[in-house]
């Protein structure tokens, strides 16, 4: 029996990167396989033990439980699927411009990483294409203050890459965010033999609806691996709970748990702690609205 993780998932059939560094090629053994339902699959980033069957082939004998989680919600429907796990770090992309930034999109998209157990951070790109202030300096403000660490960078001008490098390699990371914000570019950047396909200029394809079949983990030169996985355009946050949303709000946590009800829900109920942080500027009010927006959904969709 060897220890390993799941670097390649196309189809059916698993790569495992043995301890020793070996990838071997395996199946899933027929009773996990019987036993995995919706949220049970096994996906890249999973720790796992093989066995050899025969002819250098394995079998996935068991799978370990997993750390964190990076689900996005199927197409058309409210129900998580799991592509990824055991990854440190959600980077959420945006770019100031072209396509420009949607904060309901970025918030959600930062929830999704939190409630799946990792550390959502934000980056800003195409810094290049804004003078002066404006949007970029704004957004830097409003997810600093809210607690999320954020870069501002450009692929193009170079600014803030040495940051995202240091990000990417300091763990295990998935990009998200829509397409056209420059999430290959940035990659290609900080480690250009990964050669992505970069989108031609006012050609946003809608490759993020295709239901891509493979995902993998990729190494990056100098340490550091990023998940490849299907496209994120759809933001699901299906699969995050009432009762965890608030801790998916960084700037939240401190005020978590000192309001009158226990199960207070921090939307109408008296002698509310987030509230009250609202009223007194700890908690800015565009942050809370999308909070109340997205409790809004949750409960609608059960
Ligand atoms: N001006 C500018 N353009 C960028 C920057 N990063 C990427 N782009 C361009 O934005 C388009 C989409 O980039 P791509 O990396 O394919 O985006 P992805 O869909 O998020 O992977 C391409 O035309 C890139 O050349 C940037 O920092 N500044
Ligand atoms: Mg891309
Ligand atoms: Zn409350």
């Amino acid at each position: 029996m060897t220890e390993g993780q799941v670097v390649e998932v196309v189809g059916g059939r698993y790569t495992v990167r043995a301890a020793d560094g070996r990838r071997v090629e395996a199946a899933l053994r027929g009773r996990l396989k019987r036993a995995s339902g919706a949220h049970g699959r096994v996906v890249v980033g999973d720790r796992v033990e093989v066995a050899p069957v025969a002819d250098g082939r394995y079998t996935i004998e068991s799978v370990r439980p997993q750390r964190t989680i990076l689900a996005r919600r199927t197409l058309g429907g409210h129900v998580a699927r799991v592509v990824a796990a055991n990854l440190d770090h959600l980077i959420v992309v945006a770019s100031v411009a072209d396509p420009p930034p949607r904060q309901g999109v970025i918030d959600r998209m930062l929830v999704m990483g939190e409630a799946g157990g990792m550390e959502s951070r934000l980056v800003l790109n195409k810094v290049d294409l804004v003078r002066g202030q404006g949007v970029a300096a704004y957004l830097l403000h409003l997810y600093r203050a809210a607690g999320v660490p954020v870069l501002a960078t450009s692929a193009v001008s170079g600014e803030g890459l040495d940051a995202f490098g240091e990000l990417v390699r300091s763990g295990a990371s998935a990009l998200a965010g829509p397409s056209g914000v420059g999430k290959s570019s940035l990659l290609n950047a900080v480690d250009p033999s990964l050669g992505l396909r970069v989108q031609r200029v006012g050609r946003r394809s809608r490759a993020g609806r295709h239901t891509t079949v493979s995902s993998r983990l990729v190494d990056l030169q100098g340490g550091g691996i990023v998940a490849d996985t299907p496209g994120f355009s759809d933001v699901g946050l299906a699969g995050v709970s009432a009762e965890r949303l608030p801790w998916c709000f960084p700037e939240f946590r401190p005020h978590l748990g000192r309001c009158r009800f226990g199960d207070c829900a921090h939307l109408r109920e008296p002698d509310c702690a987030v509230h009250a942080a609202v009223n007194n500027g700890l908690i800015q009010r565009v942050r809370y609205e999308c909070y109340a927006a997205i409790r809004g959904e949750i409960a609608a969709h059960g």
